[in-house]
């Protein structure tokens, strides 16, 4: 019996209010409007921008939400002028849309889209609305992409299709987490062959900057953590070199100073904490260092002396690996699959969907890379 055209009921995680476990819900899914996918999800990650909205984020306006925006899936039914998608396609949610008709989609420097969901914006679809309720309120869509559920809808411009083979329990981190640190070290900081890099914070973001570095052929790469047990997956995606700060008595960057004779190349920050973010700019050469900003957090300002960038540094900032991601997320499912990129390594644990509260504690204590969730088949 087709599902088309009819409302869903499906289990899904709601969070009702901050600073509290998940609930497992029976929501109502309504079908997909004009140029929208309903998207049954397969698989999902759950990554730390999810448990930043729940426990530190500001948006305490933003719930009850379904939270959840690292997923794969398979589309369901299509709204009305959909042309580019069809039941059975395998599909990957974007929280970064790509219109390809907005000033910012037709600029190549940049892959930030005037109609998607937003940063200032986190927790609606692009039109402002929700296709989700639960026992007849209204659920809102985190990141526009509310992964944490059976189905979801999600406007076509913040879908992506990949290939038919592609493994969904795997492709789906390529929804956030390792394009984000990946496409920073390549397409944000340009990193170069030969150059000394330097990647502040071994998460998955963290280690999936180091992929890129490694790619990009940097000839140093020196991973920067405080819990040294990240140390050895560091080394499975190309980290050279293993610092902890608080095995020093000196501040990190002279540490990094000292190690490269005068700074590294490219430095990234991957923790999102701004006073890490200070000491990837300082540890970088100075004439032509450049630091990257890829970790997020909105609690508090940053800052460092003027002269780090008079000297010739730069300071940069990377969202979702400045990939354009209609057209990169396909693309970077065929490196996957090509072995040109590793997924697998980032996995760390298995679980259903039911077990999201404990993935995301597992998360809270760093005993996780990636958790993935099973959440249909
Ligand atoms: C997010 C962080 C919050 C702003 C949008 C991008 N990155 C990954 O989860
Ligand atoms: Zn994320
Ligand atoms: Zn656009």
């Amino acid at each position: 019996m087709t599902t088309a055209g009819k409302v869903i009921k499906c289990r899904a995680a709601v969070a009702w209010e901050p600073n509290a476990p998940l609930m497992m819900e029976e929501i109502e899914v309504a079908p997909p409007q004009k140029n929208e996918i309903r998207i049954k999800v397969i698989a999902t990650g759950v990554c730390h921008t999810d448990l930043y909205h729940l426990f530190e984020g500001k948006h305490k306006e933003g719930f009850p939400a379904v939270l959840g925006h690292e997923g794969a899936g398979v589309v369901e039914s299509i709204g009305p002028g959909v042309t580019e998608f069809k039941p059975g396609d395998k599909v990957i949610p974007l929280f970064i849309s790509q219109c390809k008709e907005c000033r910012f989609c037709k600029n190549p420097k940049t892959n930030q889209c005037e109609h998607g969901w937003s940063v200032d914006r986190y927790c609606q679809m692009s039109d402002t609305t929700t296709r989700m309720s639960c026992r007849g309120r209204p659920i809102l869509q985190f990141m526009g992409t509310s992964t944490f559920s059976e189905y979801t809808v999600i406007n076509q411009i913040a879908v992506a299709k990949v290939h038919d083979d592609a493994r969904l329990d795997r492709v789906c981190l390529l929804g956030c987490g390792i394009s984000t640190g990946y496409g920073a070290a390549i397409n944000t900081a340009k990193v170069e062959p030969g150059s000394v890099c330097a990647v502040f914070g071994l998460g998955a973001v963290g280690l999936a900057a180091v992929m890129g570095c490694k790619n990009a052929g940097a000839s140093r790469i020196i991973a920067v953590d405080i819990n040294e047990q990240k140390f050895e997956k560091a080394k499975v995606f190309g980290a050279t070199e293993f610092v902890n700060p608080k095995s020093h008595k000196k501040p990190i960057s002279e540490v990094l100073i000292e190690m490269t004779n005068g700074g590294v190349d490219f430095s990234l920050e991957c923790v999102g904490n701004v006073t890490v973010m200070r000491s990837a700019l300082e540890s970088c050469v100075k004439g032509w260092g450049v630091s990257t900003l890829v970790g997020w957090t909105d609690l508090d300002d940053f800052s460092s002396r003027p002269i780090q960038l008079i000297s010739g540094k730069t300071w940069k900032g990377s969202l979702f690996g400045g990939f354009k991601s209609k057209d990169s997320v396909p693309k970077l499912v065929l490196d996957y699959m090509a072995g040109h990129i590793k997924l697998d390594e980032f996995v760390t644990h298995t679980m259903t969907l039911e077990q999201v509260n404990d993935a995301i504690e597992l998360m809270k204590s760093g005993g996780c890379i990636r958790t993935i969730l099973n959440v249909g088949k």
